[in-house]
């Protein structure tokens, strides 16, 4: 997919390459991060996708959609509502979920699916649902695959090679829509996103996001190579602790397509979707830090909202600081305060100690017997998705819906119910815990 991608959008190349620079600079002047990232993560990968997206427009679109990322062990976590933000769409992400198979595979796809409950108007509304009804995303290939593979749990090698070509199929760009100039003329007046969904053959993948050690320095690098980027950075400021996800893109493409008149010719226009994103992550907070990271977000967009001419972004940058003053920026003091998740483990000290009191953790931590460290956050956060999305469909000012989050009828929609991000982040800190008290025990210390 990303050789795909490459190869369709080249200002994304010339992303990835000033993304694989910067990691590299990082790298060179950090030999203690090098050291760390060498044990936990593969440095080879280091400058490689973490994450794309895709937009779908029916239930049975999203349902089969799920089964195939099952398939390749990713399932949905998390229930992004973004209708207040003016996107009329719900999703979640699949992604794999314990830490063995993140390690294997650490990319992930936001997937939307349209709301088309959110459209006033009805008569265009019911046309939509027709085009969408009309179409098929999934090869027959990849449904036979995926059908084999849920039944006999998985595919063999030669099948998971024709899977895997199959699958692309469904995110690969089309040029000719599936609709004629005036209903994507229609379709785009009520709301570009509508657009986007409904005129092409499939959910083109719309963007991919490598992971940079540097989300600053790639920002300010990119006009230089000639891409634009958006207004500022999502998510929180530049911090010596890094938390929950930063995440930056540069605007969509104006990319030429074509249109079939009902006489069967083609005319051609042009349509704005692709383009590319680049994240860096930090620790998950708990709902009290997440709790305290909404609120402060909240407030620095009180005093400024990036404008999407960037003609803020000095004053909103300057809010985004002055505001996170009141988030602890030392690991200990993120922990002290709960608003944290991290995983603990045994020092060397610990694996012999003798003589502690098992039962208290401060106390072990504080005698040096065990250590923690910060959970990576693996997820998305709702205002970051907005901004990123906001600035990929257009400048103009945007419409907000009326809030309406509907969980239940996404699941219903899905298939399944989505894996709430708290409580998995909670059990891995869990599990440490036990993990490290037993380890205790078995050396003799009650
Ligand atoms: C998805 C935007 C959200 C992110 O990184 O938060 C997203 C889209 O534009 O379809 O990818
Ligand atoms: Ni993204």
């Amino acid at each position: 997919m990303s050789a795909m991608y490459k190869a369709e959008v080249p200002a994304y190349g010339t992303l990835m390459e000033l993304v694989a620079e910067a990691n590299a600079q990082v790298l060179a002047n950090d030999p203690r991060l090098k050291g760390s990232l060498e044990d936990t993560d593969s440095l080879d990968r280091i400058s490689e996708e973490r994450h794309g997206a895709i937009r779908l427009g029916t239930s049975e679109e999203l349902s089969m959609m799920r089964r195939v990322f099952a398939v390749m062990g990713m399932h949905p976590v998390g229930y992004y509502d973004l209708s207040t933000a003016g996107v009329p769409v719900h999703a979640t992400a699949f992604r794999p979920l314990d830490a063995e198979a993140l390690s294997r595979n650490p990319f992930r796809v936001f997937t939307s699916l349209l709301r088309l409950d959110l459209i006033g108007d009805a008569a265009l509304r019911a046309e939509a649902e027709r085009v969408l009804a009309a179409r098929r995303i999934f090869s027959e290939g990849a449904v036979q695959l995926t059908e084999k593979a849920e039944s006999q749990s998985g595919l063999d090698r030669h099948d998971a090679d024709r899977f895997v070509g199959e699958i692309l199929e469904t995110f690969r760009w089309h040029d000719q829509a599936c609709v004629s100039a005036d209903l994507y003329r229609r379709l785009h007046r009520q709301h570009r996103l509508i657009a986007d969904v409904v005129s092409f053959k499939g959910p083109h993948i719309n963007h991919l996001t490598p992971r940079t050690l540097d989300i600053d320095a790639v920002q300010e690098r990119m006009p230089a190579r000639g891409i634009e980027p958006k207004a500022v950075v999502e998510g929180p400021p530049t911090r010596q602790c890094p938390i929950l996800l930063r995440q930056t893109s540069f605007k969509a493409l104006d990319e030429q397509v074509s249109f079939k008149s009902d006489e069967g010719t083609w005319t051609t226009g042009s349509h704005t979707a692709r383009f590319g994103e680049i994240e860096q992550r930090g620790i998950a907070l708990t709902p009290k830090g997440r709790a305290l990271y909404d609120r402060l977000l909240d407030e620095t967009r009180k005093i400024a909202t990036p404008a999407a001419d960037g003609s803020n972004v000095a004053e909103y940058r300057a809010a985004l600081a002055r505001q996170f003053r009141s988030f602890p920026d030392t690991w200990a003091d993120i922990r002290a305060s709960g608003l944290g998740y991290f995983t603990y483990s045994l020092t060397a000290l610990g694996r012999q100690a003798h003589g502690a009191c098992a039962e208290d953790l401060d106390l072990l931590l504080a005698q040096g017997f065990v250590r923690f460290d910060p959970i990576v956050y693996e997820d998305f956060l709702p205002v970051s998705a907005a901004g990123i999305f906001q600035s990929n469909l257009g400048d103009e000012a945007v419409e907000a819906f009326a809030a309406s989050p509907n969980q239940q009828r996404f699941e219903s929609a899905l298939g399944a119910s989505v894996l709430d991000e708290f409580a998995y982040y909670a059990a891995i800190e869990q599990r440490s815990i036990e993990n490290c008290l037993r380890g205790l025990k078995a050396v003799g210390i009650e």
